[in-house]
């Protein structure tokens, strides 16, 4: 009956091959993901219905309905790529491989990055005077990316833009995309224009959330209204296949939680590489193409979101202080549904200035500063930021030191030991 319930087709329709898409999950009445706020705005602020459907054709995961691009990508867009180090440190292995790479002409490389966001992989090319441009919709962004030499345009991308991009610089090497392709929903639009630009041997290499890694650790918090798509090799297939390109190549990565680096061609351009046929062969035996595992997915989620309310209220009740260690966009996603609010977290903690005296989407929970938590530490403190675990528990052994606990939700619920 559950799974009847859940199996329910929508009538959204694919945004890549046009079919009915299955209803997979209902996260609720959901606010923008990076909608900080200030308190005058609490009454005009915007919610939607967020929730997941599969297309059985596509193989693509994605959100049925997903705010308009410009209520969420504009000049005060407050995400900004290089508040870590360790993702400055992959960018610049990622710039580095390319610049290594076969697919780029070693006498007049061009590369175009699609959403540069303030030039955390360009900057690289920029330096050693490699011919580029960032495209960046943001353009509090973009001026950053400026400031680091980083030529950008600031502009949705589009087949449109392709044709006049190709006029005033010429076709491009490599075109790239770290975080990004899988916010677009018009991707068909977006491949058009990308078949346009690239050279005759030229390469698309772009990496985000993958689709496997979200199913294996319940990272459910992925899917925000930013997020309209959870790829896998299985569903780039199928989209690039539509526009005569395939997949030469992949590349599992360990930033945000586990991500997939796919590299895509003109159809007989390249040899393919093995790795492209045994990561398929595994998406199959995990299910990524099959609706009765996707559907335990989604009862995972369920049981993860009571396990964390169910933990949070045992340690009020013993009177625990509760702080929210990084106000990412994925925390937005875990707060509202599972109506997380002040009563059980005094504050976020984050070191981005523009998040600072806001309060959280959807829960109102003020942010504060980096030296907010130093002053006041919790008695627990749930990483939100969980993906970059390693650098922040680098960074804050002091409060471990001091009795600090961490909670985490990924891969389960669990206080950190
Ligand atoms: O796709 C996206 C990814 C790449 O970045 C975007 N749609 C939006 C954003 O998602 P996110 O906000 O979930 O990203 P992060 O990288 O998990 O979180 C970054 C936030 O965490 C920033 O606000 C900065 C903060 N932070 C912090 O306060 N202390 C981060 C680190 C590493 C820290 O030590």
């Amino acid at each position: 009956m559950e799974n009847q319930k859940l199996a329910n087709t929508h009538d959204q329709k694919c945004r890549i091959c046009n079919s009915s898409l299955i209803k997979l999950l209902d996260f609720g009445r959901q606010p923008l993901g990076n909608g900080f706020l200030n308190r005058v705005d609490f009454k005009e602020e915007y919610f939607y219905q967020m929730e997941i459907g599969y297309s059985n054709t596509s193989k693509m995961v994605q959100l049925i309905k997903q705010p308009e691009p410009e209520k969420m990508f504009h000049d005060e867009y407050a995400f900004f790529s290089s508040t870590s180090k360790n993702m400055s440190r992959h960018f610049e292995e990622f710039a580095e491989s390319v610049i290594q790479s076969e697919y780029i002409d070693k006498k007049s490389p061009f590369v175009i990055e699609l959403g540069c966001n303030d030039g955390i992989l360009l900057k690289h090319f920029s330096s050693r005077g490699i011919k580029h441009l960032g495209i960046e919709p943001s353009e509090n962004v973009a001026k950053e990316a400026n400031k680091h030499d980083v030529n950008t345009v600031c502009e949705f991308f589009s087949e449109n833009l392709a044709d006049k991009i190709l006029k005033e610089y010429g076709k491009v090497d490599s075109f790239l995309a770290a975080n990004v392709m899988c916010h677009i929903p018009n991707l068909n639009d977006v491949v058009k224009g990308i078949k346009k630009l690239i050279k005759p041997k030229g390469v698309v290499v772009f990496e985000d959330p993958y689709l496997g890694d979200v199913i294996d650790k319940t990272s459910y918090d992925q899917v925000y209204d930013e997020h309209v798509f959870l790829f896998s090799a299985l569903s780039i297939s199928y989209l690039f296949g539509l526009h005569d390109m395939e997949l030469i190549d992949v590349q599992p990565q360990n930033t945000h939680g586990g991500s997939m680096r796919y590299t895509l061609a003109l159809k007989g351009s390249y040899p393919v590489n093995s790795r492209v046929e045994n990561l398929i062969e595994k998406e199959k035996s995990q299910g990524l193409d099959d609706l009765g595992k996707l559907q335990k997915f989604s009862e995972n989620v369920e049981k993860s979101k009571l396990d964390l309310i169910t933990l949070l209220k045992d340690l009020k009740k013993q009177n625990k202080t509760i702080a929210g260690y990084a106000a990412t966009s994925k925390s937005t996603t875990i707060f509202n549904y599972c109506s997380i609010d002040e009563n059980l977290i005094d504050y976020i903690c984050d070191t981005t200035p523009i998040k600072q005296g806001k309060f959280s989407p959807g829960m109102h929970i003020p942010v504060v500063s980096h030296s907010e938590f130093i002053k006041n530490p919790p008695d627990y403190a749930i990483l939100l930021a969980w993906n970059h675990a390693k650098e922040i528990m680098q960074n804050e052994k002091e409060f471990t030191k001091l009795g600090g606990k961490w909670i985490t939700h990924v891969p389960k619920v669990q206080i950190i030991e």
